[in-house]
């Protein structure tokens, strides 16, 4: 393909609210493919209204639509194994061999099912929930830990010297599926990072080896610029309100009023 030639000649369609982690895993591998896309940007209240709901039923994001095949797709998950059955055909961030292409599988199923879930669940028990049911905050923290030490586990079985990824020798999609929720992992456990991470070293050290690429770098620039013209700040509290607390309250002062005014976004 010469340098003007586009790829995929028509641009890939994905749909996203900026403030939640999943846009973000399937922005960062379009970014990361070096892929021609464009971003529908639009309001978290929005992903249950139309005309999103007439793309995904389910009305979660992300979503695209790929203009090339005429696929129209929903779940992260699918939309990984997607773009990469189709457009990693050079496979950098992919394996040809059978075992290792199921092996990467079985990471992004239970990155899917295992850890962006909990970690969703931990979110919104801790932030959002207008009860502070402390059993749930336990539970789902308690699995982060738990999720967190699986892939520790895993990681410290590799070559003592050698580069530590899930599968293989290489960072490939099932190693990229879990960036965006450990991204916010501190903010969800409401600690620093140096607590967040305490007791997981390989799998900090992992992390930050990814969020140090450009092409997660730029998607980061991105979803900057499309929280700040969406009047977010960066962890999704509007701007002008200083804490989470602040937020909680207001929010459950808005419930009470039955005013629409404030907006649950989702972190
Ligand atoms: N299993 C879905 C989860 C997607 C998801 O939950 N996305 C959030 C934003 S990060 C969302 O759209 N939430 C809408 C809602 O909770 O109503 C996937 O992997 O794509």
């Amino acid at each position: 393909m010469s340098s003007t030639e586009l790829n995929p000649p028509r641009p890939i369609v994905i749909w996203i609210t900026p403030p939640g982690p999943n846009p973000w895993k399937a922005v960062w591998l379009l970014e990361e493919l070096s892929l021609n896309y464009v971003v529908k940007s639009f309001r978290f209240d929005d992903v249950k209204k139309p005309p999103f709901i007439n793309v995904n039923p389910n009305g979660r994001v992300p979503a695209i639509e790929d203009p090339n095949t005429g696929l129209t797709l929903w779940e992260s998950g699918a939309i990984y194994q997607y773009l990469i059955e189709v457009y990693d055909t050079a496979h950098k961030l992919s394996y040809t061999d059978l075992n290792q292409r199921h092996l990467c599988n079985q990471w992004l199923h239970f990155q899917t099912s295992g850890q962006g879930p909990y970690y969703g669940q931990a979110g919104w028990f801790t932030h959002l929930h207008p009860e502070k049911i402390d059993s749930a905050i336990e539970r789902y923290r308690g699995e982060i830990r738990r999720v967190l030490g699986v892939t520790e586990r895993v990681l410290s079985e590799k070559p003592k010297d050698g580069e530590k990824w899930l599968v293989g020798d290489k960072m490939t999609f099932a190693d990229m599926a879990f960036v965006p929720w450990n991204f916010r992992l501190a903010e969800v456990l409401t600690v620093s990072e140096d607590e967040a991470w305490d007791g997981f070293p390989l799998t900090r050290a992992w992390h930050d080896k990814m969020v140090a690429t450009p092409s997660w770098g730029r998607a980061m620039k991105l979803r900057a610029r499309l929280m700040d013209e969406q009047g977010l700040q960066w962890n999704g509290v509007p701007k002008g309100i200083e804490t989470f607390t602040e937020y909680e309250t207001k929010i459950a002062e808005a419930k009470e009023a039955e005013s629409g005014d404030i907006k649950v976004v989702k972190v």
